[in-house]
């Protein structure tokens, strides 16, 4: 009697991880990410440069910046870095822009200075933001951030990771004015992966049934991040092959049906497991 089952003892206690694991990701089901400018092409290269390519990465980062006091003045491409999309699902993409224009002189008629960023999908223009600053005196706005742009034609991960910007220029005021840009961000939100849904539900369901039990637990499992929890998921897919190799090969027996029932059902976690690790679930809730 004293002889301990250790295939059934271990898998109860890996379902439990593997329950912890999966449930705890649903108190973090949204995020998003700032994406920064990784290159300049230079397939136009007309702004005056200032510091190192590709000069927009970071607002305030000593002076890389990009300058013009030429009309038209174009600087094509600017691109961005790429978004790691395990186990997130695309929500939106989001531009902004510090930037500083300034009217040098005043003149009897109204001047103006302006920037737009046109925003490309790989070849296709999907979207513009414009900046500008106009009035018949000297002035200056300062550095400033944009807000947040929501960018329309931006659909997925893929457009993403291949949009790419063009910096324009454009100004009534001949020399007697400037545009200063310091940096060029995009922020994408997603939520995690569909595959956390059918968790939700499925915990929303337990909570129904033991309202109080799971209460108590999802106290617990609040504490464990993300991150955390990804880490005990990995864990519990190492320990639970783990098994299935020792049991293959006789290093645990399996006594009984039951433990067999168990073992069966360990499986179906690891292959749950594994679909959710490479990001490939995709059930509508
Ligand atoms: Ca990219
Ligand atoms: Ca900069």
């Amino acid at each position: 009697m004293l002889k301990l089952n250790i295939t059934l003892i271990t898998s109860i206690l890996l379902l439990l991880l593997m329950f912890s694991s999966f449930a705890s990701v649903y108190a973090e089901s949204s995020a998003y990410e700032i994406l920064i400018v990784d290159g300049f092409t230079a397939d136009s290269d007309e702004w005056d440069k200032v510091g190192d390519s590709p000069y927009l990465s970071y607002a305030n980062d000593g002076d890389h910046i990009v300058i013009s006091q030429v009309s038209s003045a174009n600087d094509t491409w600017y691109t961005f870095e790429n978004i790691d999309t395990l186990s997130k699902v695309f929500d939106n993409c989001s531009i902004r822009m510090y930037y500083d224009l300034s009217l040098m002189y005043d003149s009897t008629a109204t001047q103006y200075v302006a920037v737009t960023v046109y925003i490309y999908v790989g070849n296709n223009y999907v979207d513009s933001i414009t900046v500008s600053f106009q009035g018949t005196q000297s002035g200056d706005t300062g550095w400033l951030w944009t807000s947040w742009h929501t960018v329309a034609g931006v659909n997925s991960f893929d457009d993403v990771n291949n949009l790419r910007i063009q910096v324009i220029y454009e100004t009534n005021a001949s020399s007697s004015a400037y545009a200063c840009v310091d940096c060029i961000q995009l922020r994408v939100g997603y939520t995690i992966s569909k595959s956390w849904h059918l968790v939700e539900t499925w915990h929303l369901t337990l909570q129904t049934k033991q309202a109080h039990l799971v209460e108590s637990w999802h106290t617990i499992l609040d504490l464990i991040s993300f991150q955390q929890a990804l880490l005990i998921g990995k864990g519990f897919l190492f320990l639970g092959i783990l098994l299935i190799c020792f049991s293959l090969f006789g290093v645990i027996k399996i006594h009984n049906s039951f433990s067999i029932f168990i073992f069966w059902i360990i499986l179906f976690f690891i292959g749950i497991g594994l679909l959710i690790a490479s990001g490939n679930v995709g059930v509508n809730i």
